[in-house]
């Protein structure tokens, strides 16, 4: 018996930056994100040939430090079913490094649900987005499909800080595009970024309140499919994180100058009258949203600009899928 799972990335419009605690991964705020169709992460879990846990990422051993996550997953499963049987797991990914989204997201999310199929636990999907959320934050928003909210909660145990799906890809066939500006790794993680922004940026608590307040403002823009509205909030969240990596000590310093003139043209398009909405994350590429009726003229203006090393196109993806083979 084997199950295969898979989860797709997402990217934030109202962003996650910062933990309240860092042993749970409970946010600060909440978030809401887009989910990037046609790319996934795909997980295969079976018995293991071995008396021990197997966790391949790709079909290899990953170095210790890659494995980190996967190895604490797992645990976390065997704490809620302690006779569970060794396993294998291998973890397989169809999109590039060099895009920046992060597949610890997906990864996250498709690892859960495929050890909840295999162990027979069938915990619901709120349940898998809290146990996802231990591990990779922004995961907690990959079991699900279209257009998804991870709630801030407020309880110390992190029970009622899961994702919810607030609309299905088809409400609203968006079309992200990936500017990839940098292939390279980053310098540091945002993990460890986002602990450095907390402690110790003076612009911190105001982004915590203004994306707290905007977060309210874009659900109700969601519902309303306003585009305009959107890329106003997500902009401002992606500068009020981006300002709190600046003045972060030592400074974060994740865009580039292609970054800044990348955004001089999309603001510049906008201005134009093509409707679009941009953010980055922790790193120089930039992420821009546009409806189908722009896609084409959108596409082309994009893969002109002077930067652009890879241009990614995906449609709003569904939520994370699993399946189980005899
Ligand atoms: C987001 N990011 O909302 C934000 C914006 C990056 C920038 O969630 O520490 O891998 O595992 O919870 O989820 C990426 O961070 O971090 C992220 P952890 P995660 O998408």
């Amino acid at each position: 018996m084997k199950v295969i799972s898979r989860a797709h990335p997402n990217i934030a419009l109202i962003k996650y930056w910062g933990k309240r605690d860092p042993v749970l991964n409970l946010p600060d705020t909440g978030s809401l994100s887009v989910t990037v169709g046609d790319l996934f992460t795909e997980v295969v879990v079976e018995a293991s040939p071995h008396n021990t846990d197997l966790l391949l990422i790709e079909g290899q051993v990953p170095s210790a430090a890659e494995a980190t996550r996967m190895v604490q997953l797992v645990r976390h499963f065997r704490t809620l079913m302690p006779d569970a049987p060794p396993l294998k797991v291998d973890s397989y990914s169809n999109f590039p490094r060099a895009a920046g989204l992060a597949s610890s997201a997906s990864a996250s999310a498709a690892l859960s649900l495929g050890l909840d199929k295999f162990l027979g636990l069938r915990l619901s999907r709120q349940v898998l987005s809290t146990i996802a959320r231990q591990f990779s934050g922004s995961g907690s928003r990959s079991l699900h499909g279209g257009f998804v909210e991870w709630r801030r909660g407020e309880l110390p145990d992190g029970s009622d800080s899961f994702a919810v799906p607030l609309a299905p890809a088809s409400f609203w066939p968006l079309t992200t595009f990936v500017l990839v500006v940098d292939p390279g790794p980053k310098e540091v993680g945002s993990r460890d970024g986002m602990n450095q922004s907390r402690a110790t940026s003076p612009t911190y608590p105001s982004f915590v309140i203004q994306n707290t307040a905007d977060l309210e403002v874009a659900r109700q823009a969601l519902q309303d499919r306003d585009l305009a509205l959107l890329s106003t909030l997500s902009e401002r969240s992606c500068l009020g994180m981006v300002a709190t990596q600046l003045t972060s000590q030592p400074p974060l310093y994740y865009w580039q100058g292609t970054t800044f003139s990348l955004i001089t043209s999309l603001r510049r398009l906008r201005q134009e009258g093509l409707a679009l909405i941009f953010t980055t994350d922790a790193g120089p590429n930039v992420k821009v949203f546009c409806e189908a009726a722009t896609t084409p003229i959108l596409r082309q203006k994009l893969s002109q600009l002077p930067g652009v090393k890879q241009l990614l196109e995906c449609p709003v993806g569904g939520p994370a899928t699993v399946e189980m083979l005899p």
